[in-house]
């Protein structure tokens, strides 16, 4: 095939799930001011948690949650693991604040991965974490509860890929022959019960802050009834924010537009297929290590400035850094995570001001560094410069002053027709990022 065919088949497709969409949706008022309320957030918590953590990853670096997939578990022997989830030292409180700690205002937990388990008390399947484990305990709702008690709000991962249910057909790219699964199934029917699970979820657990959705990308051509979906929840809560992993430009009736692992518009992963940055609040996902889930061996840690540094730069870009945890099966945080997020916490404690609240600022992100802005001011977040002086480039007004965030002492700068350089002694260098406030 050649590129223009290639190119017309994907706009086809383009076209097809558009359709489905949620055409006329006009966000209500509630929803526009959780988008504002989004962008000031900044900063939010992913948490991968399944019957998958027991296995953590089975020895083999980069499998977790898609356990069941790499290693070709039937569904009638990946039923045993709930048997023994027994997570007895699982403690929200201890959760939502370390949270708080971290400077988080945000959390996205699974409540249904691809593996179809359910990690709340579902009524429309026993596929669920009450009913199936002996730990017996809704989760989600213990998690949530605590969330409301110290003011975090609690967004649902939910996967529409589901390698468990048989109506899951036909299926597409992933759980296909091995799971054991009828080769027949009624797609509607599926449809139906995801609808019916998301509807429990939106109704049961009080005011959620939104849908995060992942698994499209599984079945590209399917009619997945879009339109339906993201009409209820706007239905049972006009307040909560739709987003979806599908890695292409939002779809009408979506609140947010997500990046996986990248920068806004950037593809260094190869996820990405669009290179739109749409004008919806912006959020970027973030691993700590190689994995989502637990994973035993996975050592690979990015350091806590690596982390900072990137949550400053999507900040740039006017957009959110969800960065994920992988609990482990007992229910504890990793010990390594639980330091990281200490870390950034104490830097979010002395820099927030930086952060929350901001909006992009004037200069795009770029090799040394990002600018984030609220209202007259302006922060330039230098991350990377080895010399004595920086060529930012042009501001949109003159500076009315200019100094370091860390001692406000006066930063010299000189304005020119090509923009602005500024003066950065060695000594006033900080080892993440150094900021400089200016008023323009
Ligand atoms: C998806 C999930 O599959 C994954 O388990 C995790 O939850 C992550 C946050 O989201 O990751 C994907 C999904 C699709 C592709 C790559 C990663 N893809 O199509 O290339």
């Amino acid at each position: 095939m050649n590129v223009q065919r290639i190119a017309s088949l994907w706009m086809f497709l383009f076209l097809i799930i558009n359709l489905y969409a949620q055409k006329d949706y006009v966000p209500a008022p509630e929803n526009l001011k959780n988008r504002e309320w989004f962008q000031d957030a900044k900063f939010g918590l992913f948490i991968h948690w399944g019957v998958y953590s027991e296995l953590a990853g089975g020895g083999d670096y980069g499998i977790a949650e898609w356990i069941m997939n790499q290693k070709k578990i039937p569904v009638k022997l990946y039923e045993k693991l709930p048997t023994f989830f027994n997570p007895t030292q699982f403690d929200p409180k201890e959760w939502v604040s370390m949270v708080k700690n971290a400077g988080m205002k945000y959390i996205v937990i699974t409540s249904k991965h691809h593996d179809g388990f359910a990690m709340y008390g579902s009524k429309v399947s026993n596929y669920n974490v009450v009913d199936r484990t002996p730990y017996g305990k809704d989760v989600i709702k213990m998690l949530k509860d605590e969330c409301d008690r110290q003011g975090i709000k609690l967004f649902f991962y939910h996967s529409q890929l589901d390698w468990h249910h048989p109506d899951y057909f036909p299926r597409g790219n992933t759980g296909q022959g091995y799971t054991g699964r009828p080769e027949s199934g009624d797609w509607n029917k599926y449809l139906d019960y995801m609808n019916a699970q998301l509807t429990e979820l939106l109704t049961n657990y009080g005011e959620v802050g939104g849908i995060w959705f992942d698994g499209m990308w599984d079945k590209w051509d399917a009619p997945w009834r879009l339109d339906e979906t993201y009409a209820l929840i706007h239905k049972l809560q006009p307040g909560a924010l739709i987003g979806s992993n599908h890695h292409k430009a939002p779809f009408p009736g979506e609140d947010f537009q997500m990046f996986e692992r990248d920068l806004p518009g950037e593809n260094t992963m190869g996820f990405n297929q669009t290179g739109t940055i749409s004008e919806l609040p912006l959020e970027m996902c973030e691993t700590m290590n190689g994995s989502w889930g637990f994973n035993l061996i996975d050592q690979d840690y990015k350091s806590s400035k690596q982390l900072i540094q990137t949550m400053v730069k999507a900040a740039g870009y006017g957009a959110n850094f969800l960065l994920n945890t992988g609990p482990m099966p007992n229910g504890k945080i990793q010990p390594e995570n639980v330091d990281t997020l200490m870390i950034m916490g104490k830097w979010m404690n002395k820099y927030g001001e930086t952060i929350y609240g901001t909006r992009r600022g004037p200069i795009k992100p770029t090799t040394w560094g990002a600018t984030t802005q609220k209202d007259n001011k302006v922060w330039i977040h230098v991350l990377d410069c080895k010399d004595d002086y920086l060529f930012i480039g042009k501001l949109p007004k003159k500076i009315k002053s200019a100094v370091f965030f860390d001692d406000r002492s006066k930063v010299s700068f000189k304005e020119t027709e090509y923009g602005t350089i500024l003066n950065l002694p060695a000594i006033k260098k900080q080892k993440v990022d150094t900021i400089i406030e200016i008023e323009l």
